[in-house]
């Protein structure tokens, strides 16, 4: 039985994470600290929140005396870290919250974790689980080998470089103190709760809205896309079998072009609205309404500065020494996503609140 503390619990990952690891683990214990920033949102959580087993703490990873008293209040022996300002666009427009959060808060737990767990009360075992990403590695040319556990460092964009500054603090931690860590970098997720900034479910409301499709540049940027059930069965393989000090590299060997992504949504949306009243009615801006596709939507916009590429995760230390394979296929993963989408209108149309939707136009009216 293991007590865990999950950060960012609220958001998308974490979200994923926390309701798969009370569905495999009831015995366990679940705490959740959250700041619940515009990502983070409770209502991913409404289905586990009455769980004995789960707790949830609205607060910041950077405030010390608060991470202290949760890992002596509660015993926790396992901390699964996914805390972060996680959107390379805000990081770009406000680099600030990525150093604080990414940077002060990953140091503040280990901190935190170091004096509990090697100190005089120190549990029989501990683990010390950070999530981070493929964008530590920089980017890949189109013959590039993909990124491995080894691959230089090379980040380009404040987001990136505020994660790599995390992942050398965790593995420190381990070199010079002896906390048992282990760390993941992952590449793009996709799949039910992820906030509509990021490519997918952005592109998915914007369709059902009648609403542009901003795609960066010309679209041939591109991405390994790794459905979020996948990868959190990849990091339990690593809590529990992972080795200490080590890294694992997690990928969906599914290498996709942006503007490809985009079509395919938008026909798997066509295919959808075709001949369907029920839909038609409940979005009525949606181009099917008007009998156009919804590729019409399609708009070519100013690229992101320092924009990355090509990322591509090589996962065969996964496989090899864990076991893993994903288990979902891109294009059927992308369908479940937006069948998703649609049974859960209620909860991303909270989410468009004013505040968000000022956002995406400042943004957008800048490129
Ligand atoms: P997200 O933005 O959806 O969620 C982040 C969560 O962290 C939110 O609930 C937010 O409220 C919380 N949070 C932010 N600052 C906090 C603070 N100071 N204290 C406590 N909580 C705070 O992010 P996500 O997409 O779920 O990503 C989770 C982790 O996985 C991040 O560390 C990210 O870098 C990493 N990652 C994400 C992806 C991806 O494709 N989404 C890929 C690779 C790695
Ligand atoms: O409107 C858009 N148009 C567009 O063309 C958006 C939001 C994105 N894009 C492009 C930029 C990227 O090439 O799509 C690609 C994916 O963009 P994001 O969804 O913003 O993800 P990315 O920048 O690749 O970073 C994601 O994967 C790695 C997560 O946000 C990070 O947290 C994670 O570490």
């Amino acid at each position: 039985m293991s007590n865990l503390l999950v950060t960012g619990g609220a958001g998308f990952i974490g979200a994923n994470f926390v309701h798969y690891w009370l569905r495999k683990y009831p015995d366990d214990r679940v705490v959740v600290l959250d700041a619940l920033t515009y990502a983070g949102n409770q209502a991913s959580l409404a289905a586990v929140s009455q769980e004995p087993a789960f707790r949830f703490v609205h607060g910041d990873i950077c405030d010390a005396r608060l991470v202290t008293d949760l890992l002596q209040q509660e015993q926790i022996d396992t901390i699964v870290h996914f805390a972060a300002e996680s959107h390379v666009d805000r990081s770009i427009s406000g680099p600030g919250a990525f150093i604080q959060t990414n940077i002060v808060g990953t140091y503040t737990l280990l901190e935190a974790a170091r004096g509990q767990w090697l100190g005089d009360s120190a549990p029989a075992s501990h683990r010390f689980h950070h999530v981070s990403t493929d964008e530590v590695y920089g980017s890949l040319n189109l013959d590039d080998p993909a990124f491995s556990e080894t691959t230089a460092y090379a980040p380009s964009s404040p987001y990136s470089a505020s994660k790599a500054s995390s992942d050398h603090l965790v593995r420190a931690y381990n070199h010079t103190y002896g906390l048992q860590v282990s760390t993941s970098n992952c590449s793009n997720n996709y799949g039910p709760y992820q906030f509509p900034e990021k490519l997918i479910p952005l592109m998915i409301v914007n369709a059902l809205a009648g609403e542009a499709l901003p795609v960066y540049g010309d679209g041939s940027n591109i991405r390994d896309w790794l459905h979020v059930e996948d990868h959190v069965r990849g990091i339990d393989l690593v809590v529990r079998e992972g080795s200490v000090g080590e890294t694992y590299n997690i990928g969906g060997n599914e290498e996709h072009a942006n503007l490809d992504i985009v079509r395919t949504l938008c026909a798997c949306i066509d295919d959808l609205f075709e001949n369907n009243d029920e839909l038609l009615k409940r979005f009525p801006n949606a181009p099917a309404s008007s009998g156009k596709p919804a590729e019409s939507l399609i708009t070519m916009v100013q690229d992101r500065p320092g924009h990355d590429w090509r990322y591509a995760i090589d996962a065969s230390r996964m496989r090899d020494e864990l076991g893993f394979e994903p288990s979902y296929n891109f294009e059927t993963g992308l369908r479940s996503t937006i069948d998703w989408m649609l049974a859960n209108e209620d909860w991303w149309r909270a989410i468009l609140d004013e505040s968000y939707r000022d956002w995406i136009d400042n943004n957008y009216s800048k490129r």
